[in-house]
């Protein structure tokens, strides 16, 4: 316990410890960490209070008996799409603005930071592919959310988003440090195959990149960081370099779109399915319909990995772009 604490800390600590509903020690408890000075001596105690509080406001949430009207945490987000891809960093590098200019998501945007306070989705439609992106509340060591962690555990790609025009490699530091303390590396890092951590896929995302002056510190950036780091630049303020933002992320998620062309009729290129890279004909056979891949007799691809109209076997491989026609 630190031992220079206010005054004030003991007195709301007296009503506390005296309260007599759930509601008041909730009212309390907050009181209670506001009076608690900002420093590294109380970071300890202030993570302590916020897990207390968080505890306190979950079990409220489910009610006296616990499970009647069991409270569902705001980060249980179901998968929808081709994957789903959670933005996070330290606060106002932009990940509300980019979830706002890239999706129908609405999240609040503001100057100050720590503006968001739980998860929005929105759905970015890339070249016809649909991908969930997620808003999350900045990366924050004196408090963290296990819901949070769980989000992030769960997505099958992190966005670091981090400020190209403030102290961006300090970013990319503290972040990563921050989920290596939560036992999450990126896939590519050195210590990704060590321990008990959890190997993810990590795409830094360079912000407010507004400019061709700025797309010069991001190619200084990129050399200082070598090419082992899937980096991208872009601006959620000037809409600059969303494409090639799409692209990374497709890439990331590895992934690749498939078309269907049904016997005898034109393919609907607005229409693709989305399979893991590496999947077969037979894989796509079961997403296009779970019956089909049992029943279908043929397959004839047009792409990169099979002359055009080719025969094939139920093993072939498929590569992103291909065009298959199944026969019955
Ligand atoms: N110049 C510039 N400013 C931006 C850009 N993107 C966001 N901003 C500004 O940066 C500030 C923070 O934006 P937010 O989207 O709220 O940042 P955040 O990362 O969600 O912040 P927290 O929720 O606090 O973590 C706002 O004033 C935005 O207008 C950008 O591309 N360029
Ligand atoms: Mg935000």
């Amino acid at each position: 316990m630190p031992t220079n604490l206010p005054a004030e800390y003991y007195q709301v600590e007296e009503r506390y410890k005296a309260a007599e509903s759930s509601q008041e020690r909730i009212r309390l408890l907050e009181e209670l960490i506001s009076t608690v000075p900002k420093h590294k001596g109380t970071d300890h105690l202030r993570a302590d209070l916020r897990r207390k509080l968080s505890k306190m406001k979950e079990a409220t949430a489910r009610g006296p008996k616990g499970g009647a009207a069991r409270h569902k945490s705001a980060y249980h987000i179901e998968r929808e799409g081709a994957g789903q891809v959670v933005l996070l960093g330290p606060p106002n590098t932009g990940k509300s603005a980019l979830v706002r200019a890239l999706t129908n998501a609405e999240p609040a945007v503001a100057e100050h930071p720590f503006t968001t306070w739980g998860p929005t989705p929105g759905m970015l439609e890339f070249h016809h592919v649909q991908i969930q992106l997620i808003d999350l509340p900045p990366l924050n060591p004196d408090y963290i959310e296990p819901d949070m962690m769980d989000l992030i555990r769960r997505a099958d790609l992190l966005l670091l988003v981090v400020d190209l025009q403030g102290p961006t490699l300090d970013q990319i530091e503290a972040s990563l440090d921050f989920l290596a303390a939560q036992r999450v590396v990126p896939s590519w890092g050195q210590d990704a195959a060590t321990g008990r951590a959890m190997a993810k896929s990590i795409l830094v995302v360079a912000n407010k990149c507004d400019n061709e002056a700025l797309d010069e510190d991001f190619a200084v950036l990129c050399e200082l960081l070598g090419d082992t780091w899937p980096l991208v630049a872009v601006s959620a303020a000037h809409g600059r370099h969303f494409e090639a933002l799409g692209q990374a992320i497709f890439d990331q998620l590895a992934v690749m779109r498939i078309y269907s062309r049904p016997p005898g009729q034109e393919v609907d290129r607005t229409a693709p399915f989305v399979l893991p890279r590496g999947s077969t004909v037979a894989d796509f056979a079961a997403k296009v319909h779970k019956d089909f891949v049992e029943q279908f007799k043929s397959a004839r691809v047009w792409g990169s990995g099979a002359f055009d109209g080719q025969v094939v076997s139920r093993e072939q491989v498929l590569f992103d772009g291909d065009v298959v026609e199944l026969r019955m």
